[in-house]
């Protein structure tokens, strides 16, 4: 006998098909079964059940009211939280210990989202550092799952996010997702490394209405956004900055409630990053690799293309010699992307320094594969010119109607990227978007024809006189 509280449904074409989420208040409490009869949000059942079928039920006006049963659930999900033991001397933990208190109060509402059955949206970035998040948290709620359900699980939507904002568009499509379930807690949306940026502000405020929002990210901090949701953590805020990675944020994040090693899925969000706290691994470093080819261009591994899931991934690892062969092929084709890129690089000179200009189509044009993307590689492609001995350099790699920009750190200060994107944008009406860092900055043109136009001005603005 199941004695329990509709805490959610998935609705479908016929109300016989629904799925239903009770929450019971004896744990695991969650159970996810179908019913031979209709039931409603909010019920107080007492079901016979058979498997994953409920067969017969009252509905109790006696049993557990739905306040005893949140309460149930709140008592619980603290009990789930960790009291972890971090070093002050380690300059990582360090920020880890002031974001603590945060982390905690995000994940006592996950988990009560979780045990309550109400849909959760996970959308991370479509790199090593978003994939390292979004696996490091996958593998601590599956180890927490025993303990929350009974039957079935609660539903999470994994989805990777090809762009740096959280759009209007994404609000709506998140809106969509869950459209069929009704609960009686808020449905969830957890992003990860991406969204923090004006272009965000109207998804998330439409998605605030809808879903408890908690927001990882490691971009420089935007206050309307912090302000505006729940549970917006970055490290910026607790001493930290961008050093400090979202997928080693998220992973942490994870370990408030899971007792699990992630030690080297966050050495690889290091180093998929460029943290300044990487530290030379090469199991993490074959990990980034593997996980930046994987959210590049899935048809490496999979017949299908398409976005990634961390089930995949999994899939993949477990397989150490799938996982090996995978690496490999990642080795090679960006090597032998690399030196091709060298081979066709424009070289002029300025005062900054020497810059070099790159037609990615080069690059792509007898690749089988999308892998590497053009702006990812585009760092990689500047860290072998440095390495080469050539100096303080910067690159401009264009690719259809974008135009990517990096800029060696040295001589960042001195080149103000940002100003002179910034500069192009205001000026010139075929900037669609444009944007980054001082480091590192992207153009999107209205069209492939102001391709050349476009390069000549920022070649004037890094100082070239020839042009
Ligand atoms: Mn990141």
């Amino acid at each position: 006998m199941l004695s329990g509280i509709v805490c959610g449904i998935r609705h479908a074409a016929e109300p016989s098909g629904n799925t239903y989420y009770i929450t019971s208040l004896e744990g695991p409490m969650l159970h996810e079964l179908k019913s031979s009869i209709v039931l409603h949000l909010g019920e107080q059942v007492e079901a016979e059940v058979f498997g994953e079928l409920i067969t017969s039920a009252i509905i109790n006006q006696d049993g557990p009211a739905l306040k005893m049963c949140l309460d149930a659930v709140r008592l619980r999900a603290s009990k789930l939280l960790i009291e972890r033991e971090l070093s002050q001397s380690d300059r990582i933990e360090r920020i880890t210990i002031n974001m603590q208190p945060k982390l905690n109060q995000a994940a006592q509402l996950l988990l009560e989202k979780l045990y309550l059955g109400a849909p959760v949206i996970v959308r991370f970035h479509n790199d090593a550092d978003g994939a390292t998040g979004a696996y490091g948290l996958y593998l601590s709620i599956n180890q927490i799952l025993g303990k929350i359900c009974q039957v079935g699980s609660p539903k999470i939507f994994w989805k990777m996010h090809r762009s740096v904002s959280y759009t209007l568009g994404d609000s709506r499509e998140d809106l969509l997702t869950i459209g069929n379930y009704d609960s009686v807690a808020k449905p969830l949306l957890l992003i990860t490394d991406f969204g923090t940026s004006e272009e965000s502000l109207q998804g998330a405020a439409l998605a605030n209405e809808k879903f408890d929002i908690i927001w990882l990210d490691h971009h420089p901090v935007l206050r309307e956004l912090a302000e505006m949701v729940g549970n917006y953590i970055n490290p910026w805020m607790f001493g930290g900055d961008s050093n400090y990675t979202a997928g080693m944020l998220t992973c942490e994040f994870g370990k408030s409630f899971a007792s699990i090693d992630l030690s080297l899925i966050e050495k690889a969000s290091l180093i998929g990053d460029y943290s300044g706290y990487a530290v030379e691994d090469k199991g993490a470093r074959g990990l980034a690799l593997l996980l930046d080819m994987l959210t590049s261009d899935k048809r490496i591994a999979f017949s299908s293309g398409g976005d990634i899931t961390p089930m995949e991934i999994d899939q993949i690892l477990r397989d150490e010699s799938r996982s090996a062969e995978l690496i490999r092929y990642a080795t090679t084709r960006l090597e032998e992307a690399i030196d091709s890129g060298l081979e066709g690089l424009k070289h002029y000179k300025s005062e900054i320094g020497n810059i070099y200009v790159l037609d990615f189509e080069n690059v792509r044009k007898d690749a089988m594969t999308k892998y590497p993307l053009p702006g990812r590689y585009a760092s990689k492609l500047l860290e072998r010119i440095e390495k080469e001995g050539k100096g303080p350099s910067i690159l401009v790699l264009h690719f259809g109607h974008f135009v990517s920009i990096r800029v060696s750190g040295e001589i960042s200060g001195r080149v103000g990227l940002l100003r002179i994107v910034g500069g192009i944008k205001s000026d010139y009406d075929y900037v669609e978007a444009a944007g980054g860092h001082n480091n590192a900055a992207s153009i999107k043109l209205r069209s492939e024809e102001y391709k050349k136009e476009a390069i000549n001005t920022l070649l004037r603005g890094f100082g070239c006189s020839i042009l």
